[in-house]
């Protein structure tokens, strides 16, 4: 006990003093610490201990002070699949996969700026823990979880409230996300959801003899309809893009319709073209509306991205889908997730992870970029929007 109490007194110490930049007796200046920074500062794609795109780790949910604009938080669990497990694994990955990302060479010419070194402080706020040992509590840790980082301050004016990019896991992640969302910002979510499969599925849809539970990863927006979280107005529907899952029947449509969805097929971009999925997109879903975007890997075809738990043959590639992000880019969104990376069924390349790391870095591009705009937008101050 007495000692525990002196080691507590020397941290203590330590501490004070490093916070006065003394050590030993030695007052570091400003000018020697950004030399440290200039000489020592610096990772290669390969160095470092795997946050995404090389930012600072902070453990927001122990550091509640910790201001951000914009943050990654890793959500490792995949106990509410149903087909490959393994996607607690996923946000590992995907951080690692991010490695090539770099603020020094962030620019992003698709966008024509570099979201790490603009307005928006970003940081990865590590992984949220997740019992892989009962659903209940997971789904509590992650929606207690999500709400908590939601109400952190943000540093930017432009930024009113702090956006998450959440890293999954499984599918089940998202309906934690929009009930922190509506707690957070006191309505309705619009959803658009890039997945081959429809993810509104009645959990009774499911072989049910035994009793089946509503929280899996098919059913969260299900759920979400029914908890009231997504709008029944025919005016904010919500809109899947890339679907081509097989069906129980023209039902699961009408029942995904009655839930108040819109439906794109991976096939429609034959027809379309990319512009054509993109306007479909902007049109039903409008700029000003709060859109939650949630991106299932399984949206790209399996020989872009073979690494996730319920593939399915003839999507988009990677090129593709890219393309579209950058053309919604004009959406508010509040709030982003990938999921379903699941790295054991990837290829030593990493394609899964690489294209996953690729479009977190897209979203957090039109975030940051979408901030931009409200500056420039006269008369309209950013703190006006949700
Ligand atoms: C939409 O309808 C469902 C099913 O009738 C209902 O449970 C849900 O609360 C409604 N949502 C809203 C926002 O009113
Ligand atoms: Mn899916």
């Amino acid at each position: 006990m007495k000692s525990a109490t002196l080691l507590q007194l020397l941290m203590l110490l330590g501490l004070t003093i490093a916070c006065n930049h003394q050590h030993d007796g030695k007052e570091w200046t400003k000018e020697e610490i950004d030399e440290l920074e200039a000489k020592w500062g610096y990772e290669w794609g390969f160095e470092g201990i795997g946050t995404f795109a090389h930012l600072n780790h902070v453990k927001c949910l122990t550091e509640p002070m910790e201001d951000f604009d914009i943050a990654i938080i890793g959500a490792p669990f995949d106990k509410a699949v149903t087909y490959r497990p393994g996607a607690r694994f996923g946000p590992r990955a995907i951080r690692y996969a991010s490695g090539r990302q770099h603020s020094l060479r962030g620019f992003n010419p698709r966008a024509n700026i570099n979201p790490y070194q603009n307005w928006a402080k970003i940081i990865d706020c590590g992984d949220i823990p997740i019992t892989p040992i009962d659903n209940n509590i997971a789904q509590t840790q992650m929606t207690e979880a999500l709400k908590q980082l939601g109400k952190h301050k943000t540093v930017s004016p432009l930024a009113p409230k702090p956006k998450l990019v959440t890293l999954g896991g499984d599918h089940s992640l998202t309906l934690p996300a929009l009930r922190a969302l509506n707690e957070i910002y006191g309505k309705t979510i619009q959803v658009l959801h890039f997945d081959a499969h429809l993810d509104t599925w009645n959990p009774n849809a499911y072989p049910s003899y035994w009793g089946t539970t509503a929280f899996n990863h098919g059913s969260m927006f299900w759920l979400a309809n029914q908890e009231g979280l997504l709008s029944n107005s025919s005016f904010e529907p919500s809109v899947h893009a890339g679907l081509r899952t097989r069906l129980t029947g023209e039902i699961d449509n009408n029942d995904d319709t009655a839930q108040n969805w819109k439906r794109f097929s991976a096939d429609d971009i034959d027809t379309l073209g990319t512009q054509g999925i993109i306007h479909n997109i902007m049109e039903a879903l409008g700029t000003d509306n709060p859109v939650y975007l949630s991106v299932d890997i399984d949206v790209l075809d399996p020989a872009f991205a073979p690494g996730t738990g319920t593939p399915e043959a003839g999507g988009w590639s990677t090129r593709e889908f890219i393309r579209i992000l950058r053309g919604i880019e004009g959406l508010n969104l509040v709030g982003a997730d990938v999921v379903e990376v699941s790295p054991a069924y990837q290829g030593g390349g990493e394609e899964t992870s690489v294209a996953a790391a690729q479009i977190v870095y897209e979203l957090i591009t039109s975030m940051v970029k979408r901030g931009l705009d409200n500056m420039g937008k006269e008369g309209k101050s950013s703190k006006d929007e949700l």
